[in-house]
Order: structure tokens, then sequence, then C-alpha cells
């Protein structure tokens, strides 16, 4: 295929949002010293992109052509990627915060010192569990890894947890709890020539822009593509049938798509009885789930909700597809199950073109899952409550089974941990909780309660302001390592740039800070290829089992999609086939339990923690832009990103608008129980007149994190950012 910039097919087919233009590489004339081909540091797509090197500094990119997901194509953000780097913030050295004076570097040495002795003195008073660690999962699996065997092994806090739990936990316990495994089930060449695209709460050509490439093709080939959002995003724009779905009701609809496949029987019966247990508790579960209700309860009209079970229904192959739209919810795990349901009754899983994926989010989403770096998680996806797990992972570590801590609580909680001083110290890589966390003023005075705080990163984040270290990290260009992509394919990270003064990549400042506390033991790698092949054997025997996974093999196959469990083994592309083995089932049928079969979840339907009242009218659900990366440390720095989407706008029906005196463009304030923020309103026709959207991708007061609720689900702990109450008025800016 050749790239978007030359051919105007590609431009007019995927829009601005895909295509981009031979202008916006890097017109410096600058003969490259070297070509690095490795993959973009953003969404968990990881489209692979060769970057053009000068002087030791990434000057721009070449699309990398060769790379069979992408295809050389890529988003906005890839292509700016090259822009942090140079950036004149970057973080240079190690800095300490003097309360009056602000930042000043100091030399890395004095640095760590101070946070081998603060670490010391909170845990010799206070326990080790006082001090806690939040990750993240832009970390490669290297690092993710030794985050996890850091935490347990040389701090012997229970206490770590990682950026994740805002992203990801709720389509993993869902799936653990259906298949007992967490990966997407297919490859997405599966999504090419499915009959049916079932897409709930993804914005697809936003979020996962490659991905719109797959689901178009689809259609060309003619799939009826299904989109369920409150908004009509862009990739809704394009579909079939576009089901106007209220926020937080979606395990409604699933159950009433299940209950119209039971009614009119089309289920497979087959599948369903070798397959599965629990489909008759489900199917009870959902007899109330008439279309009326069911329309009732969603906002979807009834004649929509036939229409979609009719195509998913009777459909001989297809793709069900979700993301943060069904998962950001107190009830995100049930919305998941439901999701699940749909698909098992129709038997179309495990096969070509039968398929199911939840879209992964960060870079290393998958890997950042796996490995360890969870509160409740050992390597190779293991269970830190199972005896036999715990001794396997100690014996690799070289560690007595008794001295890894037990679970420990989830990142949110840790903040109020925090707040009730429980935690006293706190490291943080690769998270900035102070914009991404819900009620976030909240999380701004935990942080201010810390005794110490050091901050690991390459810009000084909004988070980073609170620290009292801040040591200066690695770009994603400056290291190797594996990241695992949306597919589940493990691929190589590779290093193109040494770090700039004093900074360094992460696993050797985590491992200076062991040395300095002198508790380096288990951590003394020489390089991520060492820290993998550790990482191999701990998963070895896992569900996410790694131990036939080489950088060798990854650069040979373009990426090694686990399970891989042996040196011959070229790895899984598509999990659950007929006649697969696993090491739960082992052989008893292709899902991971003991009698090797899927499992039915009565999903239950409760409302939003927060629903709207006469005080606070409106639902307010918050998301992103194409031009923006999460909290926005790293693209509300890249110029080009900024001036595609400056500031955060509150998108508004035109009916809602009216009824509250706004016209576009004008400022206006939407307030909750926790907060306010005043933005100008952007009226469009494309949501739902009851509810309206801020992106959160900004800091401070226009950080719409400041009006969102902290509910949790019970089960993942994901918190509801789909979901609060606010009422709106015009106001003066
Ligand atoms: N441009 C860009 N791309 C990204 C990222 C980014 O920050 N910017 N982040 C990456 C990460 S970490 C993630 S997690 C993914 C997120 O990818 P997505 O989940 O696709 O993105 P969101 O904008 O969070 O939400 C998706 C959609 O859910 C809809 N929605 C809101 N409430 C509901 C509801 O109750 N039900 C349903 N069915 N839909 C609802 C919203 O209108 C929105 O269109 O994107 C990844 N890719
Ligand atoms: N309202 C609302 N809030 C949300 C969401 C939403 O939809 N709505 N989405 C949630 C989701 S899905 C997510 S994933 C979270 C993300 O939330 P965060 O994880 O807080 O966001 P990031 O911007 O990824 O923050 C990562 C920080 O780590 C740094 N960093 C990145 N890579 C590396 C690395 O390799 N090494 C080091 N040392 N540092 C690194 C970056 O500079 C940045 O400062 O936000 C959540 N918050
Ligand atoms: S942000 Fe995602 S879609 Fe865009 S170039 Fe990077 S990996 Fe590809
Ligand atoms: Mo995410």
């Amino acid at each position: 295929m050749s790239i978007a910039s030359d051919n105007p097919d590609i431009i007019e087919r995927f829009g601005p949002h895909l295509a981009y233009s031979s202008d916006a590489r890097l017109a410096t004339g600058v003969e490259p010293d070297k070509l690095v081909d490795t993959h973009c540091c953003f969404c968990g797509q990881q489209c692979g992109i060769r970057l053009k090197v000068k002087d030791n500094e990434v000057i721009g990119f070449e699309p990398r052509e060769d790379f069979p997901f992408n295809h050389g194509m890529l988003c906005p953000k890839g292509v700016k990627r090259y822009l942090q780097g140079s950036h004149p913030d970057r973080l240079l050295s190690a800095y300490q915060r003097d309360p009056r004076e602000g930042f000043r570097a100091i030399p890395y040495p004095e640095a760590l010192d101070r946070v081998a002795s603060e670490i010391t003195r909170i845990q010799s008073s206070f326990g080790n569990d006082a001090f806690a660690v939040l990750t993240g999962a832009s970390l490669t699996n290297e690092k993710a890894y030794l985050m996890g065997k850091f935490a347990r092994v040389c701090l012997k806090t229970a206490n770590i947890d990682y950026n994740g739990r805002l992203c990801m936990v709720s389509a993993a316990a869902g799936n653990k709890k259906a298949f007992g495994i967490d990966r997407a089930a297919n490859p997405w060449a599966d999504i090419l020539r499915a009959e049916v695209v079932w897409i709930s709460g993804a914005n697809v050509a936003e979020c996962a822009p490659i991905t719109t490439n797959y689901v178009w093709q689809a259609r060309e080939h003619g799939a009826k593509i299904i989109v369920v959002d409150p908004r009509i995003t862009p990739i809704a724009r394009t579909c079939d049938l576009f089901l106007p779905i209220k926020p937080g009701r979606d395990i409604a609809l699933f159950n009433g798509i299940l209950h119209l496949m039971i009614e009119n029987d089309w289920l497979d019966h087959g599948f369903i009885d070798e397959h599965t247990v629990g489909f008759e508790a489900a199917a009870e579960h959902v007899k109330d789930w008439t279309p009326r209700r069911t329309a009732e309860v969603t906002g979807i009209a009834e004649r929509g909700i036939r229409q979609a079970a009719e195509w998913w229904g009777q459909a001989k192959t297809s793709f069900l597809l979700h993301a943060r739209g069904i998962e950001h919810h107190t009830h995100g795990v049930q919305n998941v199950l439901g999701a699940i349901n749909m698909v098992l009754a129709s038997g179309r899983i495990g096969r070509e073109y039968c398929g199911y994926a939840t879209i992964t989010g960060q870079g290393n989403g998958q890997g950042g899952r796996e490995h360890g770096q969870k509160c409740d998680q050992l390597p190779g996806a293991r269970d830190v409550s199972n005896p036999e797990h715990r001794a396997y992972v100690a014996k690799v570590w070289g560690v007595d089974p008794n001295d890894i801590p037990q679970a420990g609580v989830d990142a949110y909680e840790i903040f109020r941990k925090i707040d009730r001083g429980e935690i006293r110290g706190l490291l943080s890589i690769c998270f900035n909780p102070k914009v991404s966390l819900p009620d976030n003023s909240f999380i701004t005075r935990a942080l201010e309660k810390l005794e110490f705080f050091v901050v690991i990163d390459f810009f000084l984040s909004e988070t980073a302001h609170h620290a009292d270290v801040v040591l200066p990290g690695s770009l994603q260009e400056e290291d190797e390592g594996t990241v695992t992509q949306i597919e589940g394919r493990v691929i190589k990270i590779n290093k193109a740039v040494e770090p700039p003064g004093d900074a360094r990549e992460d696993w050797r400042i985590i491992q200076d800070i062991a040395k300095q506390l002198g508790r380096e033991h288990g951590l003394t790698f020489n390089s991520p290829r060492e820290i993998f092949n550790e990482l191999r054997e701990a998963s070895r025997g896992g569900i996410a089992d790694y131990s036939g996974i080489t950088y060798e093999k990854i650069e040979r196959q373009y990426g090694v999609c686990w399970p891989c469990r042996g040196e011959d083994d070229p790895g899984t592309l598509r999990l659950f086939e007929a006649g697969s083995w696993n090491p739960i089932a082992k052989g008893a049928g292709p899902f991971y339990f003991p009698d090797g079969k899927a499992r039915f979840n009565a999903a239950a339907y409760t409302a939003p923690a927060e629903d709207v009242d006469d005080e606070y009218p409106v639902i307010l659900t918050t998301g992103r832009v194409v031009s923006q990366y999460l909290s926005g440390t790293q693209t509300r720095r890249i110029g080009p990103l900024v001036d595609q989407y400056p500031e955060p706008r509150i998108e508004m029906h035109p009916r809602l608008a009216e009824k509250l005196d706004i016209k576009d463009g004008d400022w206006a304030t939407a307030e909750s129980r926790r907060g306010s923020v005043t933005l100008r309103a952007m009226v469009v026709t494309t949501i739902r007149p009851d509810t309206v959207f801020i992106p959160y991708h900004w800091a401070g007061r226009r950080s719409v994190n400041q009006l969102t609720i902290s509910a949790q689900d019970p089960i993942s702990k994901i918190p509801e950012y789909k979901v609060c109450a606010v009422k709106l008025r015009r106001s003066n800016g």
C-alpha cells in the first residue's frame, strides 16, 4: 500500500484524521545519520514507524511500510511525535523542590541519596506499605516487570498499582470471568471479512485511527457496521446503523439484544452446549429485557434495537469491538460481560472472521497489564494471592514466597490512603494522576500531604510539580524493549538516541535507587534484553506465557502473539480455536477454565453512581480528541497538535444550547457537585441533547477531572469517567 500522503484516494477515504502529507515531515534537507525501525510511542495500536536520526537527535520520520498492522499509515500524533525529544522542556537533570524557592537542578547522585534516605526513613518509621509505587502502561514490558519486582522485592511494599487502573481493567476482569484469559481474542485481520462489525463505546477514527482502515475494508466487502455511542463520532458517520445510547446504559442494550436473539432463535445451540456454561441463567436474566424496556432505559428507538439484533443474530461472521465508552463505568465489568454474552450466544468466536476484542489504550496497554505492576498480580498474569503462583515467581526471583507482599490497593485507593496518613511516601513513574484521576482537587490535596514524593518523567508533568525530587527518565526512543500491542502481539521498540544530559533509561534509575538503598538483590540487570529473558522465565507456564519469545523472533516475524510457549512455537494469533491447548484446560476445551468452557454471566443493570436530577440535570461524559494524548503532558507540547484542537470545548446539542441561551463559541460553565470548569461551547448536532462531552487532555482550570466522580466499579476499580451529573450556564469566561 502506498503511503497516505501520496494517495488522494486514501486522503479522501480516511480524511484528515489518517492522512498526512509529505510536507509534514521535517523539511530540513538534512541527511540523517541513521534510520531506526521502531513503533509509535503513543496508542495501543503501535504503528510501525522509521525514525530519522542526526547527531543523537530524532529529526523526523519516514513511513515504515513493512509493518503489517499499519502499512506505513500514521495518525497526526505519530507524525509529530519526533518533536518531543528536542523540546526545551525536556528534563536534562535531576531536580529538587524547595518549598520557598521552587525547583533547582541537583546532581543525580545527590538526588538518589535523598530518595533512598527518605524511603528508608518512611519505611522504618511507618512500615514498608507506607511507601507506595505508581507506574504506567506506556512503559515497556521490561520496565513494567522491573517495577513489579522493585516494589515487591526491593521495597517490600504491597502498594503498587498503575495507570491502566483508569483504562483497561474492566475489560480485563470481564474477559477473565468469561474466557479465563485477558487478551484480544482475534487478530485485526479477522475484521476484514466479518459480515457485521459491532462497535460499542469506541471512538475508533480518533482514538484507534488505523482500525478505521480495517472497519472500512470490511464495509467494502459488504459488512454492516453498527456503532453504539452517545455521539455521532467520525466512525459513526460512515456506519450502517447508529444507536445513540444514553451514557451508562449499555448492559441494558446487550441484554435486550440477547433477549431478541433467544426469542428469534438466532443462537448457535451446538456451540452453547459444547463450549459454554451458564446460558440458562443468562437467558432467564434477560427475559424481562423486552425491546420496549430496553428502549426506555437506553434511549434508543425500539426499531434500531430490533434492526441491530436482526443483523447481529443472523450474521454468519462478525466482530465485536468495544473500548472505554462501555468500560469507564461503575458497572464497567457488567457491560463487558453483557457484550461477551452476545458473542457467546452467536458462537462466533475462535474462528476466522469471528471475533471479539477490547481496543487497548496506552502504547503497552496489553503488556502493561500482564507482568506484575497491578496491585494483585505477579508476572505472566499470575495471581499474587495464589500460593502456587507466589512459589513459582519467588523461585525465579530467588526469594522466600512469604517475603512477597500480598495484594495492595488500587491506584485511587492509594490516594485515599495518602489522605488518611496511611501512606506517607510515593514514587510515581509514567503517570500523571493530578490530571487523569477523577475529582482531581482531592488528588492535589493528597499529593500535598505526602512527606516525600519522587517522580520519574522526561517532562515536568503537573503531578511532578508536587514532587520533592524529580528524576529525568527516558523517552521511548531513548531505550529498547518490547511492548504488546492491541492484538496481543509482542513487538520490539528500538533505541534511536541516547538519553541527553543527566537523563537515563528508566530501568537504570530504578536499579540505581535499589543500589542506593543497599537492596539491589535481583535488580542488577545490564540491559533490557537481560530483563526480558528473566520476564520470559517468570511468565513461563502462566496464562500470559512469553517464554518462547525472543528479540530475534520478534524481528523475524514482525511480532509474536502470546501465548508463546517454546522456541519452536510461532505464537498464538487467534485464541480459542477448536483443539487448541492451554495450561488450565489441558486439552478439555479451548477456553481457559478446567472444563475448557467459556462462561455466560448474568449481567445486572444498575444506574450510574450519580444520575441526573433537577439540580444537576445534564449528563457529562468525557474522552478524547484525535490530536491530543491522555493527560497531554506530551502532546500539549507539540505545536502542530495544539493547533489542531487548541483548547477543550463543551460539546452540546443545539436544543440544549438554545435552552441555556448559549451559542457556539460562547463561554459556558459546567458545574458538578465536585467542581466547575469554564470553557467555550461547541454546538453540534452530533450529540444527544441530554448529554455534554468534554475532552480531558488539559490541566488546571481547564481540566474536566475537576468535575468527574471518583465512584469505581466494585470488581475492576475503574473510575466512572463516562457519567456524572452537571448543570450548565452561559458565563463571561
Ligand atoms: N487521539 C487519542 N487516541 C488515543 C488516546 C488519546 O488520548 N488520544 N488514548 C488511548 C487510550 S489510553 C485509550 S484508553 C483509548 C480510548 O479510546 P476510546 O474508548 O475510543 O475513547 P474515549 O474518547 O475515551 O471514549 C470512546 C467513546 O465512548 C463514548 N461514550 C461515552 N459514554 C458512553 C456510554 O455510556 N456508552 C457508550 N456506548 N459509549 C459512550 C464517547 O462518546 C466516545 O466517543 O484511546 C487510545 N488512543
Ligand atoms: N475524564 C477522563 N479522565 C481520564 C480518561 C477519560 O476518558 N476521561 N481516561 C483515562 C485513561 S483511559 C487513561 S489511560 C489515563 C491516562 O492517564 P495518565 O497515565 O496519567 O496519562 P499520561 O499522559 O500517559 O501520563 C503519563 C506521564 O508519564 C510520562 N511518560 C510517558 N511515557 C513514559 C516513559 O516511558 N517513561 C517515563 N519515565 N515517563 C513516561 C508522560 O510524560 C506523562 O507525564 O487517563 C484516564 N483519565
Ligand atoms: S497514536 Fe496510535 S494510531 Fe496514531 S500513529 Fe501512534 S500508534 Fe498509530
Ligand atoms: Mo487508557
